[in-house]
């Protein structure tokens, strides 16, 4: 170690999101000292970044709240059966107060660095405001999609208006009454923004590139009946949303679209559409195995919008056809086609002829000058290993962890990475994370590495670190699992597809988060299979 720590701790955790919220509260009620470090102002991570208009979790808000404490989950009232961010932003705000969490953060402090000791076995994390902090533990909490990316057009700097990503919005809001407004992008981000913008906006247009698949939502105001029901039954329910596939209770079908007839199959669609939500996806088990059971549930969504948008050309350019419905993140909205009967409303279709550049007025497609105040970038993000590649994390030997990902990550179990010792994921890459209910997931990964440090200093262990067999063993698990599935055939940024350059390999864990979970609790039940556990080096007491 080359810098003087200027404070030691047993464990800094990156991030106060959801995870780095949960694994500070877990570390502490085990005794461990932690230093929680976190860009922005306030806890609730990607909830607290994606304020952009209609930001919305599109899993239920019953079931998107944390589970571990009885009385937070009974306590907490949501007004909507689909929360807007705002609402989820105070509901972190709230857990914060609770808890007490945020005397252990620093804010407005984003880690640029973390190394490895190998003498001390201690890592040492940096800050851009100068910290220098030694911990045991360094667990990344760093969100699944936390890297803002906006496309490097020519001229970025060149137009006069404002532009604005979806990933980080303004806290103050956006009025863009009577502007002249441009969005880039169809994914979930502009599907819930572009009705509202809509509303507001002299004029609207929408730059698309690939049309999304959507379903309506079917939000409305919380009952008190509804939030009864599940709050007399939430143990049963949490434990069931723990052991099935995504975390999120969807009423499954367990039979394929192929084993009924026409009529059924319509019936049982149309039956899903009118209940609104990714519970659409769970109206066969194969939507996502099956080719041919999947066209029947992509034409019947194709049809629902070619009848929601009066113009039939305006429906062909929105109707996806490139890939299986469910394969790139399946959208969830209120009202986004019909927002395209609007009069104020104009799709452009960028697949063919690309956005060339930016320009001092708009921007300019081929020989097309699209004149606008202001332009909302909806273009997603470096998901999933983006934010930990920036920071500068060292392992053995002085290895870069973005030179051990350079052909994609390598994980084991999506919570460790070999040559890493004592540095932990919070829904790293090859574990379910967002195929999955993230708060599940979450409170999975963290009551993991709890049970795992706890299991370290009950028998005085210093370090864990993931083998390299293990991990490669579990890395060919991740890719075998998901080529078998449908979603391998889309360009999705759950393939890295996104990103220039990345390279395409399939990120997240498609076992389901039951099975995920009994893997991961077997393997700690049978002494953390696959890592190795070591007890404190001579350097490492000597120096005590
Ligand atoms: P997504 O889903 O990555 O969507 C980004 C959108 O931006 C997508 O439609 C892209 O088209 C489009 N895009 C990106 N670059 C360009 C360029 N150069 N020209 C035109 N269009 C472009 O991000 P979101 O923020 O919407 O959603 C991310 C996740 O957050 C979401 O899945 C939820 O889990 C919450 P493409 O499809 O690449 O052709």
């Amino acid at each position: 170690m080359t810098e003087t720590a200027t404070a030691t701790v047993d464990a800094v955790i990156v991030g106060a999101g959801f995870g780095g919220m949960y694994m500070l509260h877990q570390l502490r009620e085990q005794g461990l000292t932690c230093r929680v470090f976190e860009a922005g102002t306030g806890v609730g991570g990607t909830w607290y970044w994606n304020r952009y208009p209609g930001a919305r979790c599109d899993v239920e808000s019953m079931q998107y709240s944390y589970s571990f404490a009885d009385d937070l989950q009974q306590e907490w009232s949501w007004s909507e059966l689909f929360a807007g961010q705002p609402e989820i932003l105070q509901y972190a705000n709230h857990v914060a107060d609770r808890l007490d969490l945020r005397r252990d953060m620093r804010f407005e402090t984003r880690v640029t660095g973390a190394k490895f000791d190998e003498t001390s076995r201690r890592w040492t994390v940096m800050t851009d405001r100068g910290d220098i902090v030694s911990a045991r533990f360094c667990i990344m909490a760093t969100g699944c999609l936390s890297t803002a990316r906006k496309p490097d057009f020519p001229g970025m700097d060149l137009f006069k208006g404002q532009t604005y990503h979806t990933g980080h919005w303004p806290h103050e809001g956006v009025d863009f009454t009577g502007l002249r407004v441009g969005v880039i992008g169809t994914g979930s981000s502009a599907i819930q923004a572009i009705p509202v913008i809509a509303r507001q906006a002299k004029h609207l247009t929408v730059f698309q590139r690939t049309p999304n698949f959507s379903i309506p939502s079917r939000n409305g105001p919380m009952t008190p009946d509804y939030e009864n029901q599940w709050k007399t039954t939430y143990p049963e329910q949490r434990e069931k949303a723990r052991h099935s596939r995504n975390g999120v209770l969807t009423n499954p079908n367990d039979f394929s679209a192929l084993s009924v007839s026409d009529q059924e199959r319509t019936a049982i669609l149309e039956q899903r559409w009118s209940e609104g939500g990714t519970r659409f996806m769970a109206a066969f088990n194969d939507l996502a195995l099956n080719k041919q059971s999947n066209d029947f549930a992509a034409e019947f969504v194709r049809d629902k919008i070619r009848a929601m948008v009066k113009d039939p050309a305006t429906a062909e350019l929105l109707a996806p056809k490139g890939h299986p419905i469910g394969t790139k993140r399946i959208c969830v909205d209120t009202d986004y086609f019909l927002t395209y009967n609007r009069d104020n409303v104009t799709l452009v279709d960028v697949s063919q002829t690309p956005i060339e550049a930016l320009t001092e007025t708009g921007l300019r497609i081929g020989e097309t000058e699209h004149e606008f105040d202001a332009i909302v970038f909806a273009t997603g993000f470096d998901a999933m290993t983006g934010t930990l590649t920036r920071i500068d994390i060292r392992g053995r030997d002085g290895e870069a962890l973005k030179d051990k990902w350079e052909a994609g990550p390598r994980t084991y179990l999506g919570l460790m990475t070999a040559g890493f010792p004592n540095m932990f994921m919070i829904t790293g890459p090859g574990s379910p994370s967002v195929l999955s209910n993230m708060i599940v997931s979450i409170e999975q990964h963290v009551d993991w590495v709890a049970g795992c440090i706890a299991h370290l200093d009950a028998r005085q262990l210093d370090c864990i670190e993931a083998d390299r067999d293990a991990e490669n063993k579990w890395v060919d698990h991740v890719n075998e699992v998901a080529f078998k599935t449908l979603y391998p055939s889309a360009n999705s940024w759950y393939m890295g597809a996104n990103i220039p350059g990345k390279p395409r390999v399939f990120l997240p864990y498609i076992g389901g988060v039951g099975h995920y979970r009994q893997t991961c609790d077997r393997i700690a039940a049978e002494g953390y299979e696959g890592f190795q556990l070591l007890p404190p080096s001579r350097e490492a007491v000597a120096a005590e």
